[in-house]
């Protein structure tokens, strides 16, 4: 790691002495046990930090909900004007910010760096959406009445990410939540504990600087059980969680018998329709990015291929001779398209999809397998494969976080290609590829995707911060990032004000005294 400045990024980010776990920071006070934090990069163990105990816990949720009572009274601009420095800083710190996401989580450093500009677009997003939060104003149905409604700031808002996106998707929560006048706690993935606390750092500096009150970034640290902590919590009107759909069925029945609000950003399977009219060069880049980016292990991962009968052989061959190319290594070497998974278990899942979808009747295309030797002895590193299948192969209805691309044929018409791609219980991202009007407006029809993104000749990955990020079904209906995301970040309230000498009742019910 030496040669790609890794440690000279960690000093960078002021993680010199975490590294021996014994730190803790503003707003972040865990005492409990020790997480160790290795890289999938070289299994080398990047540095130690503590796990929140439920002490620790008490502590953090009485000062964010103390913290609360005071930033809700700051005018949002002013708030967006924090988030502003905070963005100095990240511009300021993408580098070596992204060279640890990359390090410490195993994705390229240029996607690491993507990562950092995501949190970089969002926070733009939220400075200007701090002068605006606005709600309708509409006309009473009594004389000399005013009728509209506000935003009001929440609360605090609990934030459970991944480990696939560290940084990024707390940052989407964290930055609208601010501006919108939230107290936020965050709990991490515990595998990649290091980048949380790199940005709690980066937020703590710009806080104090401001005199923000204590408990508006708060870092909570460990496994499930500290996130359970969260969930069961009633001072935490919101959770927002990302990751699997086991976990987010957890959440969701958790925080709904408290009749909290919950966003769920759950599993995505992924497919992409390619048509007889679609562009094969563009098609290529889009399925093979979509399926080995972030070795398989975003959200947005392109899982499926759906592809006509017409134009199978090409297509097939296409993405097949693609995959001879692709060089897989050291992430932090740009020569290198994809890096490891992210542990030795998500390993385990990838050898186990390959097996199965073999036993279910599966052609494997292009031949998997996990790398040894010189370079490779984290034990982490796969190679990307690709099986032709069938949509209702039990693999294939299920969502596995690695470079496993299932390609299937469809005849007829889109519809057909559509009943295959809707087929599955998730409802994340979709794609399709087409130069042909009719296909592509289908597929964005009430017929068409039931995805929350569906995309017309671009692949499943990669969206931008400016449209509301998640989807349906299994995915779990939430929305962050973009568009009216904010909205879920803070209470509505409706105000009628009567400023005559009268008081009439709506609905011209009569009441003489
Ligand atoms: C995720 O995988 O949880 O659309 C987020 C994308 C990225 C975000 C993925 N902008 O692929």
């Amino acid at each position: 790691a030496e040669e790609f400045g890794i440690k000279q990024a960690l000093k960078d980010l002021g993680l010199n002495d975490v590294n021996n776990g014994t730190s803790t920071g503003k707003d972040w006070f865990s005492n409990g046990d020790i997480i160790e934090s290795y890289s999938p990069v070289d299994g080398e163990l990047i540095g130690k930090v503590k796990a929140t105990t439920s002490e620790d816990y008490e502590k953090t949720v009485s000062t964010a909900a103390k913290g609360f009572k005071e930033w809700r009274t700051w005018p949002a601009p002013q708030r967006g004007e924090v988030v502003r420095q905070f963005n100095d800083e990240l511009r300021r710190l993408k580098e070596p910010l992204g060279k640890l996401v990359s390090y410490e989580m195993g994705k390229s450093y240029q996607e690491g760096l993507g990562e950092v500009q995501e949190m970089i677009d969002i926070c733009d997003f939220a400075v200007g959406l701090s002068r605006q939060l606005h709600g309708l104003t509409m006309h009473s149905e009594r004389p000399g009445h005013r009728m509209y409604e506000q935003y009001h700031p929440l609360g605090v808002v609990g934030i459970i990410s991944a480990f696939n996106f560290p940084v990024a998707v707390w940052s989407w929560n964290t930055a609208l939540a601010w501006v919108c006048g939230d107290a936020c706690i965050w709990k991490g993935s515990e595998k990649t504990p290091l980048t949380s606390v790199a940005c709690q750092n980066i937020a703590a500096k710009v806080f104090a600087e401001n005199n923000v009150p204590e408990g508006i970034s708060c870092l909570i640290t460990g496994d499930y059980k500290v996130g359970e902590m969260m969930t069961k919590d009633e001072r935490v009107p919101l959770i927002s969680a990302t990751g699997s759909t086991r976990m987010g069925k957890i959440v969701a029945k958790e925080v709904a018998g408290r009749l909290g609000k919950t966003l769920l950003e759950l599993g995505g399977n992924n497919a992409i329709i390619v048509t007889p009219d679609a562009d094969i060069k563009n098609t290529v880049i889009g399925a093979v990015f979509g399926a080995v980016g972030t070795c398989g292990q975003r959200c947005t991962s392109t899982r499926r291929l759906i592809i006509h009968e017409d134009i199978y052989d090409k297509v097939k061959d296409a993405i097949v001779s693609a995959y001879k190319q692709i060089r897989i290594g050291n992430p932090l070497d740009e020569n290198n398209h994809v890096g490891p998974l992210i542990d030795k278990d998500a390993v385990k899942n990838y050898q186990h999809a390959l097996k199965k979808v073999v036993e279910e009747g599966g052609t494997i295309l292009v031949e998997g397998g996990v790398l040894e030797g010189e370079g490779y002895e984290s034990g982490c590193y796969v190679k990307p494969a690709i099986a032709e299948a069938k949509n209702d192969f039990e693999i294939v209805q299920h969502e596995t976080f690695a470079p496993v691309l299932y390609i299937m044929k469809y005849s007829g018409d889109v519809s057909d290609a559509l009943e295959l791609q809707n087929g599955v219980r998730q409802g994340l991202s979709s794609a399709i590829m087409t130069n042909n009007l009719r296909e592509a407006e289908r597929f964005l029809s009430t017929e068409g995707s039931d995805c929350g993104i569906a995309n017309v000749n671009i692949g499943t990955s990669g969206a931008e911060i400016g449209g509301a990020f998640g989807g349906e079904k299994d995915t779990g209906g939430g929305r962050e990032s973009g568009s009216d995301a904010w909205k879920v970040y803070m209470r509505r309230q409706t105000n009628t004000i009567n400023y005559t000498t009268e008081l009439p009742l709506a609905q011209g019910i009569k009441f003489d005294l």
